[in-house]
């Protein structure tokens, strides 16, 4: 690296756009285009008999009614099931329009077009839908044990089944480890449902070219390259003649890595179908209804330890509830059951979880993606250890701790990508040190005593997580320099808000030595970078942007060797400082990199008036230019693709203080602190806003946001009068403290951020109320009121 941009809080270079509705989002596109809208079931469960349009064709304006019926050839299959495998035997994706019967609230029965959303919308309200309803199966328990069917033919509504066990060095199993151990505790530890809810929910756009035989269609989507694939298979179009593009996208978290969703393929198709613009816009209610959930886990724990509090065996058995479809595979609860034994080395463990259907909305990641469930189990195991033999809980975790010499550390356990879970690197022991220091952890029991005697209770609670991050398998990044010195990098992953075109620029311009003004970022245009992955998984900065350094670094190398030939130097004497590549130790001897592009190619003489005269070729015809040397390819440009042999797994530690009110038990923060370990970082200011809206999330997981079904499978509170997120009012100051234990698996050393704050808030906020009020949280998220419950019912309250 040439200058020091790497590294550097550079401001983010989208905001003035952004923050100035300057930004492109979907709905602000093709404001002319047809609209399009759907019926949705209002039942959980049910059988469609007939479905009566009589009245809505009347509508005027209305353009077209489409059903399942209408549907040809693969459009009428069901949705593909993305990540398979070999645990989750009775995978099920729904119809892009309900075949026969719906699974859940809100499932799409019927495409309406009309000239516009009104007309589309009052089209939809006239058409007669007759259900015969069935009894729906709703809660996971209830599911695990009903002999009602979500789907008629997985018994036990059963989707998966994953038992790993890794023995202890002994040989011994989890279950008799824990029979063995000291002491053993048993207990059970709830989730509730959440979901993500971005301010911009999906959407997608398309114009068919009749004359061109191409699509071009717009998604709000964190995977436009997998879009384009999806409707190229679903349409029968040939790849090459499908664009995709995500414009700015109004966050993501998750939710729109499925692909494709029901619109994103029946919104192209009725483009082409019409020869019309098309364009669907989801608004909140659909997002609540028709989108994906997560978190929805029962945990029962039993664990067996020391008198240090060192776990001798664990034996953790899950409930997953998959809502009525597993368009994602059975991704969550693997990461769950992989990820629980985050920084401690275990001496026998065992995980066993079933993945249930129920007539709810299907469940696929959510920021964190079933990290937090496995933090809560870990993290309460570790309190209720703690509070068992009386000890010290930062103390019990740093006995559990795997030390910075044992890296790489194999935790034994099948990893969500197919291989051996092993964690890179990392310092736990030196992270909780920076915590306590932050938080003032040592002092605060006297803090503590303090307010109990000015008749305030407050408590103090930690959590510690590790985070599978920059999961393969590739990322590919393209760099230009063009003859006016600029450089162009694009990158096939797309954008919601993590600032990509600012730490993009930042490691391109570093890399190559050119002022950051100068780089200029693309991503999610299928244009412009056609094979790309995805951005989710925090995965971004370690896939792409090893992948735009690797493709800068064969620039470099070219724009040397280019360089060497018109300075006569060897190229191993050059460097390239500010857009300039120039012989070191002699700056005089230099030559632009606008003038090493032109060189680059020979037809730019005929462009460019000032090379051609100082190469002498001014005048001369365009077959009178110099070759392109051999071996080389004309233009300044490369790409380069970054496929990680495995993941690299990042870190943290979290601390907050909370007061609860005596009388009313409301719940307040007053601190919260973070030790962040993402190995080198690009840019700490965009990590740390990365960390501070991630611990906002998980603010909202812990205190606010779940999802309230009754027993019709009717989602009582979707809306946001109803489903209650925190305001900036509600969320901390967060404290940060960052690590850079640096990855030794990739060139930059680079570990994922964008998930890290929501991963453990849930368990250290049910640590630090547990704290304050001595009674046991084991369900999550907890309102006032729950808490008012848990005094009434707890003995001697
Ligand atoms: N970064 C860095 N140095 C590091 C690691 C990361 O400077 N060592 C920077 C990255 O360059 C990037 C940001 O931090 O700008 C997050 O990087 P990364 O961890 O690679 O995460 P992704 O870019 O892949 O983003 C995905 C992640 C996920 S999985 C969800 S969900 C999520 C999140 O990011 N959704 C978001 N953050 C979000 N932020 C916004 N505003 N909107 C969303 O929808």
């Amino acid at each position: 690296m040439t200058t020091k941009l790497f590294g550097e809080p550079v401001q983010r270079r989208e905001d003035p756009r952004l923050l100035t509705g300057r930004g492109l989002y979907l709905d602000d596109l093709a404001p002319g285009a047809l609209q399009a809208a759907f019926v949705r079931s209002p039942h959980a469960h049910a059988r469609i008999r007939d479905i009566d349009v009589s009245a809505a064709i009347e509508v005027d304006g209305l353009v077209a009614i489409y059903t399942w019926e209408d549907l040809p050839g693969a459009l009428a299959e069901p949705l593909p099931l993305l990540i398979p495998h070999p645990a989750l035997t009775h995978g099920r994706t729904a119809y892009p329009l309900a075949r026969e019967i719906v699974r859940h609230v809100g499932e799409p029965v019927v495409m309406v077009v009309a000239r516009d959303r009104y007309l589309a919308e009052d089209a939809c309200a006239l058409i007669e839908v007759d259900y015969e309803i069935l009894k729906p199966v709703v809660g996971v328990e209830e599911a695990a044990q009903s002999a009602q069917l979500v789907h008629a033919d997985v018994p036990g509504n059963v989707g998966a089944h994953l038992v790993q066990e890794v023995p202890s060095a002994a040989g011994l199993g989890a279950r008799e480890a824990i029979d063995a151990a000291p002491h053993t505790l048993a207990f059970r530890l709830d989730i509730e449902r959440s979901a993500s809810m971005p301010l911009e929910g999906r959407g997608v756009h398309a114009r068919w070219d009749a004359d061109d035989r191409s699509l071009r269609v717009h998604s709000s989507t964190q995977t436009s390259t997998s879009v384009r694939m999806a409707i190229a298979a679903k349409l029968g179009l040939p790849l090459p003649k499908v664009e995709v593009v995500a414009p700015d996208v109004g966050g993501g978290f998750g939710v729109k890595i499925v692909h494709p969703w029901p619109e994103e393929i029946l919104v192209p198709w009725a483009a082409i179908t019409l020869g019309q613009e098309v364009k669907w816009t989801e608004d909140r209610r659909e997002h609540f209804v028709s989108s994906a959930h997560e978190r929805a886990q029962v945990q029962s724990v039993r664990v067996g330890f020391d008198d240090e509090g060192r776990i001798l065996g664990l034996d953790v058995e899950i409930l997953h509830d998959h809502g009525a479809y597993t368009p994602y595979g059975i991704i969550v609860p693997i990461i769950t059951s992989t990820q629980l034994l985050g920084p401690y080395r275990i001496g026998a463990y065992r995980v066993e979880f079933s993945s249930i259907y129920t007539n709810t909305v299907q469940v696929t990641p959510y920021r964190g993606a079933g990290r937090p469930q496995a933090v809560f189990c870990m993290e309460r195991t570790m309190d209720h250890i703690a509070e068992h033999l009386g000890a010290d809980r930062a103390a019990v975790r740093a006995a559990n701790f795997i030390q910075p010499d044992e890296f790489p550390y194999d935790q034994g356990l099948i990893f969500q990508d197919g291989r051996p879970l092993i964690y890179d690197s990392g310092d736990y022991p030196e992270s909780l040190r920076l915590l306590k220091e932050l938080i003032g952890w040592d002092d605060f029991p006297g803090l503590k005593a303090r307010a109990a005697a000015e008749g305030r209770a407050i408590g103090i609670g930690i959590g510690c997580y590790v985070e599978g991050t920059g999961v393969g398998p590739y990322e590919g990044g393209h760099v230009q320099v063009t003859s006016d010195g600029r450089v162009h990098v694009s990158t096939g992953l797309t954008s919601q808000g993590q600032g990509h075109e600012t730490v993009f620029a930042q490691i391109a311009a570093a890399e190559l030595g050119v002022p950051l003004e100068r780089v200029s970022v693309v991503t999610g245009d299928t244009r412009r970078f056609g094979y790309a992955v995805g951005t989710f998984a925090s995965r971004a900065a370690v896939m792409s942007g090893n992948a735009i350094a690797l493709a800068c670094r064969k620039v470099r190398e070219k724009a040397l060797r280019i360089a060497a030939e018109a300075l006569e130097a060897d190229p191993r004497d050059l460097e390239i400082v500010d857009g300039e590549v120039r012989v070191v130790g002699a700056p005089g001897s230099a030559i632009p990199l606008a003038t090493v592009a032109v060189l680059s190619n020979p037809l730019r003489y005929a462009f460019d008036a000032e090379a051609a005269r100082a190469t002498q070729f001014a005048g001369a015809s365009s077959f009178d230019r110099p070759p392109v040397a051999e071996g080389e390819e004309p233009g300044l440009e490369g790409r380069d693709y970054y496929s990680p042999i495995r993941s690299t797994f990042a870190s943290g530690m979290h601390a907050a203080i909370v007061e609860t009110d005596p009388l009313t038990a409301e719940i307040r923060i007053l601190r919260y602190a973070v030790v962040h370990d993402c190995g080198n970082l690009i840019n700490p200011m965009i990590v740390e806003g990365q960390i501070h809206g991630g611990v906002a999330q998980g603010v909202g997981g812990a205190l606010y946001e779940k999802m309230v079904y009754d027993g019709h499978g009717q989602l009582l509170n979707a809306s946001f009068m109803d489903f209650l997120m925190p305001y900036a009012t509600e969320v901390p100051l967060v404290e940060t403290a960052h690590l850079e234990t640096p990855s030794p698996l990739n060139p930059l050393g680079i570990k994922g951020a964008g998930e890290a704050g929501v991963i453990p808030v849930s368990a250290v906020i049910a640590s630090a109320i547990e704290d304050a009020e001595g009674i046991r949280i084991d369900k999550m998220p907890i309102s006032p009121s729950e808490l008012f419950d848990l005094r009434r019912a707890a003995p001697g309250r």
